[in-house]
């Protein structure tokens, strides 16, 4: 964090300090028009932050935080596509890919939106082509679509697709990652070779997990097939179009993007292929138009109503000023039910650092853990922690206003839960009240004074509501790019780069040593003694 914005964040944990006694209720009290001017709306999406204990000081302070971390600056040199990502030397212009219209986007002094409208274009034609079954296997049109990627390259398709499951028309859609075998077995015994579509989906195309499945997928393919159809069965997402060459894959069938694509942010590119193929090219694109109007609205709202720098600085309030070490994002919606996962690698990958741009060691608190699962399902097992836990862990619910399908009452049921649970965190229940409630029920006073305590909810629990007309893909990706810029906000507050991944690479470059110890090929000698007894007691139990 530069110099001002650390004075900024002690000003506001000063007025943290001096307002911790009054709670979020009593907020609602002092102020019946809280909901109003505390919510905002990015199009068709209602963002609700009024069951927070921001008040009116507390915001005014976190604006000026954004002010001194020079917010204003760094959102201009994103969208100016500077190479932000200063580590690897990148622009990040992902927003590139979900831009419509004519002007040019640059990038080291080039129109990088030509080439994203051609790679664009051939996906539709090749969409098309799969869905209406003129691009078929060798034993007629696919059926069944296999995408094959890990990280950014898995997570965004898998979610997507999932998530707008209603649209889906096209092949059957299905997704592997795990290097573990059971994954790529699993799916290979629900396909036909003839009519199977792969996808190997992999920017750099070097990627032990997605190589490896790529390989397994092809040897498949091949003893039923033949490998003289592997061009037709096989298509490519990289930007590494030396590889996909290499592997078999026709030029045809390979789709490229960027290097100022960052994985955890590519669903937008090449990498939603089989978004594409499941749900068709129409509906790509209102997604992509989706997360534009995002776009937009951060590029051009005013702050007191720009609705990802509000789930920023509500974010940050949480962290940096609360201490909350945790963050819940809980759909209810059962099609976002990847939608946590997602989330998870979108903000702990992005900020999950603790190396300043200048190179020095943070001294605050950067990104948080980022969890969750659908309701109801979760109300069923971890919220007891949220509601009576000894952590407080603040929450984002998720609801649209109408469901997908016509299923009775459900939706109006999830709707209730929805409301009912941010209320109740909020409300909580005193000894008190808890302790009246057993005794009209008829028990006992000694009873009621013995089970009071354990039926005490603490309540002032901080929760954001996102409440949408719809899960559709318009609003699926005004969701995700509502979050992305999120992320980008903490980031520039936090002063951290987050568009590299330096923490994954220690494992990679680990597992890469260890294979041929544990394959047996060479000792683990000179290894520290848990992963030698560990590797030791692995090939005693194989040979058992
Ligand atoms: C995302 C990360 C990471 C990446 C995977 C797959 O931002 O970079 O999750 O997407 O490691 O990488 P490839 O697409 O190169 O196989």
């Amino acid at each position: 964090m530069i110099e001002p914005t650390k004075k900024q964040l002690s000003r506001l944990k000063a007025h943290r300090d001096a307002t911790a006694g009054t709670t979020i209720s009593q907020l609602f009290e002092q102020d019946e028009t809280r909901f109003d001017t505390f919510s905002a709306r990015c199009g068709d999406i209602l963002f609700d932050y009024s069951k927070t204990a921001i008040d009116e000081e507390a915001r005014a302070l976190l604006f000026d935080l954004a002010e001194a971390a020079k917010l204003e600056d760094k959102r201009a040199a994103l969208f100016a596509g500077e190479p932000i990502n200063v580590t690897e030397g990148r622009a990040v212009q992902h927003m590139a890919l979900r831009r419509s219209g004519e002007e040019p986007v640059m990038i080291d002094g080039e129109d990088v939106m030509p080439g994203i409208r051609e790679v664009r274009r051939r996906m539709v034609e090749f969409a098309n082509g799969v869905r209406n079954g003129s691009i078929a296997g060798t034993g007629g049109a696919f059926t069944d679509i296999v995408n094959i990627g890990i990280g950014g390259s898995d997570l965004g398709p898998a979610m997507v697709t999932l998530a707008l499951a209603p649209y889906h028309d096209g092949p059957r859609t299905h997704f592997v990652s795990n290097v573990d075998g059971a994954d790529i077995a699993s799916v290979l015994a629900r396909v036909t070779a003839a009519t199977t579509l792969f996808i190997v989906a992999s920017k750099t195309f070097t990627t032990q997990e997605t190589m490896t499945n790529a390989q397994t997928a092809r040897a498949w393919f091949v003893e039923q097939v033949g490998e003289e159809a592997v061009r037709q069965h096989f298509a490519a997402l990289s930007t590494a179009l030396d590889k996909t060459d290499a592997f078999g894959i026709d030029e045809e069938r390979t789709f490229g993007f960027w290097d100022w694509v960052g994985g955890r942010y590519s669903v937008w590119s090449a990498i939603g292929l089989s978004v594409m193929l499941a749900v068709g090219p129409e509906r790509f694109d209102e997604f992509l138009a989706g997360a534009e109007a995002v776009d937009q609205h951060f590029r051009d709202t005013d702050i007191a109503s720009n609705v990802p720098i509000l789930m920023a600085l509500v974010g940050i309030w949480h962290r940096n000023v609360c201490g909350y070490d945790t963050h819940a994002v809980l759909p209810y919606d059962q099609h976002l039910s990847r939608f946590a996962a997602y989330l998870q690698q979108l903000d702990m990958e992005s900020n999950g650092k603790r190396i300043d741009l200048g190179g020095n060691e943070v001294d605050h608190q950067t990104g948080p853990v980022v969890w969750g699962e659908p309701g109801t399902n979760g109300q069923h097992a971890f919220y007891q922690l949220i509601h009576q836990g000894t952590s407080v862990i603040p929450a984002d619910f998720l609801i649209a206003a109408r469901a997908n399908q016509k299923t009775g009452d459900h939706h109006e049921k999830l709707a209730a839960n929805a409301f009912a649970q941010t209320e109740a965190l909020m409300v909580g229940k005193s000894k008190e009240q808890a302790r009246n409630e057993l005794l009209a029920k008829g028990t006992s006073k000694e009873d009621a004074d013995r089970l009071a305590p354990h039926k005490v909810f603490p309540g002032n629990r901080p929760t954001c509501t996102f409440l949408y007309p719809k899960l559709t893909s318009f609003i699926l990706g005004q969701l995700i790019a509502l979050y992305e810029h999120k992320v980008f906000v903490q980031g520039a507050i936090w002063d951290i780069n987050s568009f590299d991944q330096w923490g994954v690479e220690l494992g990679k470059e680990l597992a890469g040593e260890l294979l041929p110890v544990v394959k047996g090929e060479a000792n683990a000698e000179g290894r520290n003694g848990s992963t030698r007894g560990l590797i030791d007691a692995f090939h005693a139990m194989r040979a058992g």
